[in-house]
């Protein structure tokens, strides 16, 4: 479900060299139920930012798409929707530059020729549009999804998340718990979860050393049925990519 304000910045275009240089070389399966990608009209908004370097450490291609019940929203944008920095509006806000996911559904998003290699800490961060009603964090308005890792796209290692939560906003191990602020994405690399938002994940948890897939997957909290619903990706952004 898209909940939140307009996001101020949807004009904002980043057009990034690393997604550009890889969309015409990846595998990039059409995702089901959804007729392919569009052109995805995003990027062709009059924008001021000049590009991010080559490299930008963001999810450059969309593997596959399986929409749950009541996705639909942005699928038309796909896959430029998911791609290169979130447009996170902070804590209050819940950017509406996402794709619902939908009930269930799930999405697998590549870098190119990039993974993501475990360091110390944190590796990579996925970005959802929750927010913080009358900003009250222990009421967060969290729509959760699961986040695996694979390096071949077929063994995956998935984060365990607990959606009981803890009662005060916590839902450890779950994506789409913490707000996306807004920030600068060619000055803030590498990224830094406490200046991004969103929720960060450490391979070493999962025993994984090098990764070149995301899969989020809805975990149907909050998905009323027949309603644009579920996780609403913004972007994955990769802290130590190699
Ligand atoms: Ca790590
Ligand atoms: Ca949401």
């Amino acid at each position: 479900m898209v909940q939140g304000h307009a996001l101020t910045r949807l004009g904002l275009a980043l057009l990034l060299p690393l997604a550009v240089s890889c969309s015409a070389n990846d595998d990039v399966s059409s995702p089901s139920g959804n007729g392919g990608e569009s052109a995805g009209g995003e990027s062709a908004g009059g924008a001021a930012s000049a590009p991010l370097p080559s490299g930008a450490p963001y999810a450059s291609h969309v593997e596959s798409f399986s929409p749950g019940d009541g996705a639909g929203y942005n699928e038309d944008q796909l896959p430029d929707i998911v791609l290169g920095p979130p447009r996170g509006g902070g804590n209050l806000k819940g950017s509406l530059h996402v794709l619902a996911l939908g009930s269930g559904g799930e999405i697998v998003l590549g870098f190119g020729e990039h993974g993501i290699v475990d360091g110390p800490g944190a590796d990579l961060v996925v970005f959802e549009n929750a927010f913080w009603p009358e900003g009250d964090a222990s009421q967060v308005f969290a729509e959760l999804g699961e986040v695996a890792v694979s390096e071949d796209g077929k063994t995956w290692h998935a984060f365990e998340c607990d959606v009981s939560g803890d009662g005060h906003g916590s839902f450890p191990g779950c994506a789409g718990v913490t707000p996306t602020l807004e920030y600068d994405p060619e000055a803030l690399i590498p990224l830094d979860p406490e200046q991004t938002g969103g929720d960060a994940f450490d391979l070493a948890e999962v025993g994984v050393g090098r990764a070149r897939f995301v899969r989020i997957r809805d975990l149907r909290t909050l998905a009323p049925a027949g309603k644009a619903s579920g996780f609403d990706l913004d972007a994955v952004g990769v802290i130590r990519a190699d």
